[in-house]
């Protein structure tokens, strides 16, 4: 058992220089492409985290609350048909503030040992760390901070079964086709005592989906533009971020929400990182998000894809989200 909380916690970051170079070859891709588009992650440095979390308390966002109710009321039963797991592997953990309900049923089932945070976001990793090492003597802490469409293999194997959790409907955030291939490397991942439990929002009507990603307090427009203050610091960028308006739609067919930046007026932008300048037309949209939304035939049917067995379904009193739980 650690001694203490620093030998109880240990961070691997696996974002160096070439990290650096991915971004700006990413970046230099999307806002050259037609239509321009930027990725979700660059989203989370420590103000985007913090912006998220507040997005989480909106009376708009209803997803965070109804994954909370559904882990208030089942965690128990969710670990007891994990196997009782002695690792909590959590994929883009963020502040773990629902994941205090899982810890809580291994500890209480006695299979705790280690949990395993990785997120993109050094801040908000370290943070999580040392607060649960607090929260739960003897809980062991190895931390990842890397990418998780990329560094999923850097994952620790686990001496009595892993719980591979993979909360808050993030999966939602990747396109289909990089949503199987995180599934299938998931599923290569798994030893036959694993579980994967992923959340995923539910499809409903577009109102609700479209005032859960618009809120009246402007929070999420907040977080949108923080993508611009990413650039203007990562990549020496110009941007105006109040040049831009938040846009947040439902698309019926595909069943997602698409989140765009629109540019108020013509202008230019300078990136001196990229040594690029981009021009936006008045009114011109770049994507930065999409959000699926899930049924549960749907999801099904992209497990059995990658060799991935459903092995559990939970939901809220509203059905409005679900956890699930799979394995090979
Ligand atoms: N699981 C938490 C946080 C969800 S917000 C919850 O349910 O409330 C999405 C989280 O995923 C953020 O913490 C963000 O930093 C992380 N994230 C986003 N893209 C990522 C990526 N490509 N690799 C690793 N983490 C990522
Ligand atoms: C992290 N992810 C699941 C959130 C979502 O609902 O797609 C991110 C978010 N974007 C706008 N609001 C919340």
């Amino acid at each position: 058992m650690p001694g203490g909380t620093a030998e109880a916690i240990e961070i691997a970051v696996h974002l160096g220089p070439g990290e650096a170079a991915k971004m700006a070859r990413e970046v230099r891709r999307g806002l050259t492409a037609t239509p321009k588009e930027l990725a979700p992650k660059y989203f989370y440095d420590e103000r985007g985290s913090q912006l998220f979390e507040q997005i989480t308390e909106l009376p708009e966002y209803y997803p965070t609350r109804a994954e909370r109710e559904i882990l208030t009321a089942r965690s128990a039963e969710i670990v007891a048909a994990a196997g009782e797991p002695s690792t909590l592997v959590e994929l883009g953990s963020g502040s773990a503030a629902k994941t205090r309900h899982l810890l809580s049923a291994m500890r209480d089932a006695g299979c705790l040992s280690t949990y395993v945070p990785l997120d993109i976001s050094a801040e908000i990793t370290h943070e999580t760390a040392r607060a649960l090492v607090d929260e739960y003597p003897g809980l062991v802490v190895r931390g990842l901070v890397c990418d998780l469409e990329h560094d999923l293999e850097l994952i620790p194997t686990g001496e009595n079964g892993r719980l591979i959790a993979f909360l808050g409907g993030t999966i939602g955030n990747l396109y289909p086709d990089a949503r199987r291939n995180f599934l299938a490397r998931v599923a290569a991942l798994l030893e036959p005592e694993d579980r994967l439990l992923l959340g995923t929002d539910l499809v409903k009507e577009a109102a609700r989906l479209e005032a859960a990603y618009d809120d009246a307090a402007g929070v999420t427009a907040e977080f949108n533009k923080n993508v611009l203050h990413v650039l203007n610091r990562e990549l020496g960028g110009d941007f105006d971020p109040e040049s831009f308006e938040h846009v947040a739609r439902y698309d019926r067919e595909a069943t997602r929400m698409d989140i765009r930046l629109r540019a108020r007026a013509e202008q230019t932008v300078r990136l001196d990182g990229l040594d690029l300048t981009v021009h936006f037309a008045a009114g011109e949209e770049m994507r930065t998000e999409i959000s699926s939304k899930f049924t549960r035939d749907r999801l099904e049917a992209d497990y059995r894809e990658v060799g991935l067995r459903p092995a559990g379904w939970f939901t809220d009193p509203a059905a409005d989200y679900a956890l699930s739980l799979a394995s090979v």
